[in-house]
């Protein structure tokens, strides 16, 4: 089952969407298995934004990300990679559609509220950085039937 990796920036945290993100997957109908409350290091953030070292707002989003706590999550189910891009919305908020988690709750790029993994590959990677296998729980929730025929 598809898996990818999302975390809520540290200015989704301090604005107290924490609910009404987490609430966006469930209710869509995805699955939650990896979910902790942290703040990260230097380190764990200049990995994880390790593709745009060489970009001039990298030392600002390192620090942006590092600045406060987050929320690291993996979400499963099919087509979830894909399907939660389209749910949080394109990268500068004002660009974003409504609907989307960006559309509807941010103005600014460097306050862009959520990271979600944008491929299968980067998916892998992200959930391997930020969880060991065993904080990742493989259950199968009892709506399931109600959502897939
Ligand atoms: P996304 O988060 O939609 O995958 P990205 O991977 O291109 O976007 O960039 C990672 C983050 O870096 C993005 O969420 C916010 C920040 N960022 C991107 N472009 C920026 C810019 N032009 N100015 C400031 N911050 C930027
Ligand atoms: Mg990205």
């Amino acid at each position: 089952m598809e898996r990818t990796f999302l975390a809520i920036k540290p200015d989704g945290v301090q604005r107290g969407l924490v609910g009404e993100i987490i609430r966006r997957f469930e209710t869509k109908g995805f699955t939650l298995v990896g979910l902790k409350f942290l703040q990260p290091t230097k380190e764990l953030a200049e990995s994880h934004y390790a593709v745009h070292k060489e970009r001039p707002f990298f030392p600002g989003l390192v620090e942006f990300i590092t600045s406060g706590p987050i929320v690291a999550m993996v979400w499963e189910g099919d087509g979830v990679i894909a399907s939660a891009r389209k749910m949080i919305g394109a990268t500068k908020p004002l660009e974003s559609e409504p609907g989307t988690i960006r559309g509807d709750l941010g103005i600014n790029v460097g306050r862009n509220i959520i990271h979600g993994s944008d491929a299968p590959e980067t998916a892998q990677n992200e959930i391997a950085l930020w969880f060991k296998s065993e904080e990742l729980v493989s259950w199968q929730p009892q709506m399931t039937p109600w959502l897939h025929e």
